[in-house]
């Protein structure tokens, strides 16, 4: 009795110091793509003309609504259920707006792209920062879990397209 005890002991000890390597390297890891093309660090911002703002664009608040999107995904080895969730904070770090999408499932290298129509007509002009992440416990890398961009919102562009039509005409009458 004593041996076959000491050997059900062993086999026990040896199961909880040996996990299978695979099981041992299994991660949870949730994140924004930063390879998503036509975007400042994962974040597309589309016009309503179907323009996609890039680094150096402001957003025209007049025109309305834009799309802002994104794409998870699941850079781990577990099927993972997640809500992924979007922020628009003004300069001085208030929430403006805010949403969430509904509760995705993603299986183990599974991406997903999400989008959320905004209006931008009611915001004042100003620098915004847009903000989406997906949350997951367990994460190994919280550090891909959420991204950040900012935008310039403006007045209408017919307005800057004058001063700017001005300001070349008062250059160049200087030149000359
Ligand atoms: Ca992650």
């Amino acid at each position: 009795m004593k041996g076959r005890g000491l050997a059900i002991l062993v086999t026990m000890l040896s199961a909880l110091a040996l996990p299978s390597k695979s099981n041992a390297t299994l991660i949870h890891d949730i994140g924004i793509s930063q390879t998503y093309t036509n975007t400042v660090n994962g974040i597309r911002i589309t016009s309503p003309l179907g323009e996609k703002l890039d680094a150096n664009n402001s957003l025209d608040k007049t025109l309305g609504t834009y799309t802002i999107g994104f794409k998870v995904e699941n850079l781990g080895d577990f099927t993972e259920s997640i809500i992924p969730y979007g922020i628009i904070k003004d300069q001085n770090q208030n929430p403006v707006y805010n949403w969430a999408h509904s509760e995705t499932t993603f299986s183990p290298d599974q991406y997903k792209y999400r989008s959320k129509s905004v209006d931008f007509s009611n915001l004042e002009n100003g620098t915004y920062a847009i903000t989406v992440g997906a949350d997951l416990e367990g994460d190994v890398n919280l550090l891909n879990n959420i991204s950040t961009r900012t935008i310039n919102v403006i007045p209408e562009p017919s307005t800057l397209a004058l001063l700017g039509i001005g300001t070349t005409l008062l250059t160049r009458r200087k030149r000359k």
